[in-house]
């Protein structure tokens, strides 16, 4: 589990996401669906739309901005408040049915954006990430794995 030591690492660097989040998130969507095709299909707004559609798309960014929002949230809690993920998964794995290996792949896909976009991220930040994205994915699977979501 990362400590609050790297939480409060990462969060040194994120002020570019907190700002701008339907940018950031906008990259990630837009990485995760070139990544990972299968991804697409799991969101009825954008699963049939072509590439050329998924630029400038104002859903799309809408989207991404929700999710760098929440990603925010949980790094400014630290990971302490449970209901911000247990909320997450169980919209995700009842409501969404998203199979638990897309975050791993959603969180290497920030990682990558993230190492990319912001400057600045030292090698020791980047471990931090990773471990704070590692702490999210965990947490995440514990929730699946109450709610029975096997996938
Ligand atoms: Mn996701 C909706 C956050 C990863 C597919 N997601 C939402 C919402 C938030 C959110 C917040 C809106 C509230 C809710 O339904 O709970 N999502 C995240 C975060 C991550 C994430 C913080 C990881 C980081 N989500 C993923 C992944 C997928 C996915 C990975 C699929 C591959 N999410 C969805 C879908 C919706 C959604 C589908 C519903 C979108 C809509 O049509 O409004």
């Amino acid at each position: 589990c990362a400590s609050a030591a790297e939480f409060i690492s990462v969060l040194s660097f994120w002020g570019p996401l907190k700002a701008d989040p339907k940018s950031y998130g906008e990259v990630v969507l837009q990485r995760l669906f070139e990544t990972k095709p299968d991804s697409q299909k799991l969101f009825p707004k954008f699963a049939a739309l072509p590439k050329e559609q998924l630029q400038n798309n104002p859903d799309l960014q809408a989207h991404g901005g929700i999710v760098l929002c929440k990603l925010t949230e949980f790094l400014q809690d630290g990971g302490q408040d449970k209901k911000i993920l247990k909320d997450l998964a169980e919209s995700h794995a009842k409501q969404h049915k998203i199979p638990r290996v897309y975050f791993q792949i959603i969180s290497d896909v920030i990682f990558e954006v993230v190492v990319e976009k912001i400057e600045g991220f030292g090698t020791d930040a980047q471990t931090a990430l990773k471990n704070v994205l590692k702490t999210f994915q965990t947490q995440m699977g514990e929730f699946y794995d109450e709610l029975g979501f096997d996938d």
